[in-house]
């Protein structure tokens, strides 16, 4: 099993001779950010200020914590932070030891957090204590149940620093960490990226974004997630020597005091909360005015709630449309109206090579609509081990198959049209259909079920959940089967939105149609009825 699949040395040399691949760590990335802007403010939490200095000091004894409970280089640690100081501690701690994080989300329960430490055989587990209400340490023994290689299992806040060591410089071109993929078969896809690919997409995207050290970015979305990581997000924030702030809960009444008390010029959102902030800045008793950008990505913004934003919360809008594997597109600071609105931006990079094709991988006339395939120097030519799924999810000539449909305007902005992926979008939050199949399928009554997507004013799209039941007595409502699904310990927003039972699925003259066909055909039978 492939951990990392190599970019074809060709492609390696000519990313290197770009001068895109620069050959740093992330260690080595926060020193220089440390020499560059020591005095500088890089994080607020609440009460918390740290300089840049500090955050180099603290990643040293962090280093030397882990090094001293047994920790390695090249060894596997999930962590699971919520908006807090102490994500920096502790995934520059584990950067500058050369051991890999795994990203996981704080929505994420014993379910995900199992098969990712599993997957990865992580050896060290962070969990939050409390976070949100809900007490993290519950999930330690099933976690540990299902992953026979974790030794260790540490909370965030907790002083885990030791007095500094000596340690190497890790590589810049090897698994620096694990990003996660809403993926769309069975379980979340790990995503490996190097420090060479991603530091890159960072630089480039302070760039396009214009920030400098008098940027100051609210971080609403959770900080792994890679929008707000890197697109231009919290690394791109301490790039360019600006000031990153956490912000503990996404709504307007936490935001908007930290937007005023702050004074943030830059954030992102998914558009779900851009329609949450605009009603509530319509009635603004806070001062917002040194918002100068609004990103929004994750999932499609509507053309008119881009329009909204600049006459509402008095800034610009910018759509971003970006994966984990790698590609992010933007629209650019500038541009006209009618792209802003109308379009998910372009890409970073101009070695970013994009195909739209048909289903038998032949490209389309210009500007048609098709599937986007993409191949270039900050997008994976594999996920981490998944053999298997990668001689699917790539060309053979080493194109990601993103699963979105697309057209390209004339001025080379990507239209996103759609979706092939059976995947759900719910404001950003990808699920897989077949993840949640799959728990539904556990249930005893249960005979077969195929989730997909329903259209939603709100959320862009919510799941939704079609169920034959076997023949007997224990024939579950569907009240009980969304019940079902949350006591097996998954993320809350994978809860089907609503469990249909029916008496069958369609079939065709052969038999059984493809998951894929059923899929398609209960989405078409839902759009009937509405
Ligand atoms: P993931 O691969 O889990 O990181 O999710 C990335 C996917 O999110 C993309 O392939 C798109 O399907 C979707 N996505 C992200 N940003 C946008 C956007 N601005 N508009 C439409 N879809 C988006
Ligand atoms: O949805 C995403 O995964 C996403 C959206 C915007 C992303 O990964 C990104 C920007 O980098």
């Amino acid at each position: 099993m492939t951990d990392l699949t190599p970019w074809p040395a060709a492609f390696a040399e000519r990313y290197r001779t770009a001068g895109y691949w620069r050959g740093q760590s992330f260690s080595a990335a926060l020193r220089d950010w440390s020499m560059r802007h020591g005095h500088r403010l890089a994080v607020v939490d609440g009460g918390i200020r740290r300089t840049y200095r500090e955050l180099d000091e603290r990643a040293d004894r962090f280093a030397a914590g882990f090094a001293a409970r047994g920790v390695r280089a090249g060894d596997r640690v999930v962590v699971q932070l919520p908006n807090t100081a102490d994500f920096f501690d502790i995934v520059f701690g584990l950067f500058r030891l050369g051991a890999v994080p795994v990203f996981a989300l704080p929505a994420h329960r014993e379910s995900e957090l199992g098969y990712f430490c599993l997957h990865a055989e992580a050896v060290a587990l962070v969990l939050p204590g409390v976070h949100d209400g809900f007490d993290h340490s519950t999930l330690i023994p099933a976690v540990r149940a299902a992953a026979p290689s974790l030794r260790l299992v540490l909370e965030a806040g907790s002083d885990l620093g030791a007095d500094p060591v000596d340690l190497p410089d890790p590589a810049s071109d090897t698994l620096a960490f694990l990003q996660l993929s809403g993926g769309s078969t069975g379980l979340p896809k790990l995503i490996p990226r190097t420090a060479d690919d991603y530091l890159y997409s960072v630089r480039e995207s302070a760039g396009i974004c214009g920030l400098s050290t008098a940027s100051v970015y609210l971080c609403v979305l959770p900080v792994a997630h890679n929008f707000t990581l890197s697109s231009p997000g919290v690394l791109g924030v301490l790039h360019a020597g600006g000031t990153v702030v956490m912000c503990p809960r996404p709504t307007p009444d936490v935001a908007f005091p930290l937007i005023a008390r702050e004074r943030i010029t830059i954030t992102a959102l998914v558009p779900p909360l851009a329609l949450v902030w605009l009603a509530a800045a319509e009635r603004a008793e806070h001062d917002l005015s040194s918002l100068e950008l609004l990103q929004v990505g994750g999932a499609k913004l509507p053309a008119d709630t881009a329009r909204r934003i600049p006459p509402v919360l008095g800034c610009a809008v910018q759509q971003v449309f970006g994966m984990a594997e790698g590609l992010v597109n933007y629209t650019r600071l500038g541009d006209p109206a009618e792209l802003v609105e109308n379009t998910q931006g372009r890409p970073i990079s101009p070695d970013d090579e994009l195909l739209v094709v048909d289903d038998h991988d032949v490209p389309v006339a210009t500007g048609g609509t098709g599937h986007l395939l993409t191949r270039g120097p900050y997008t994976i030519r594999g996920y981490y081990r998944a053999d298997e799924h990668n001689a699917v999810a790539f060309t053979p000539d080493g194109f990601y198959r993103t699963g979105d449909l697309v057209r390209l305007t004339p001025e080379g902005y990507l239209v996103v049209t759609g979706r092939a992926k059976d995947q759900i979008n719910r404001g950003g939050e990808k699920i897989a259909a077949e993840e949640i199949e799959n728990h539904l399928l556990a249930h005893p009554g249960v005979h077969d079920a195929a989730v997909v997507a329903v259209p939603d004013a709100y959320l862009g799209e919510r799941t939704c959940a079609f169920v034959t039941l076997r023949d007997g007595d224990a024939r579950p409502t569907a009240a009980q089967l969304r019940a079902f699904v949350r006591s097996r310990g998954l993320a809350a927003y994978k809860v089907p939105d609503k469990v249909r039972i029916v008496d069958g699925f369609p079939v065709t003259g052969v038999g059984k149609i493809s998951r894929t066909d059923l899929r398609a055909a209960l989405r078409a039978q839902l759009a009937q009825e509405a």
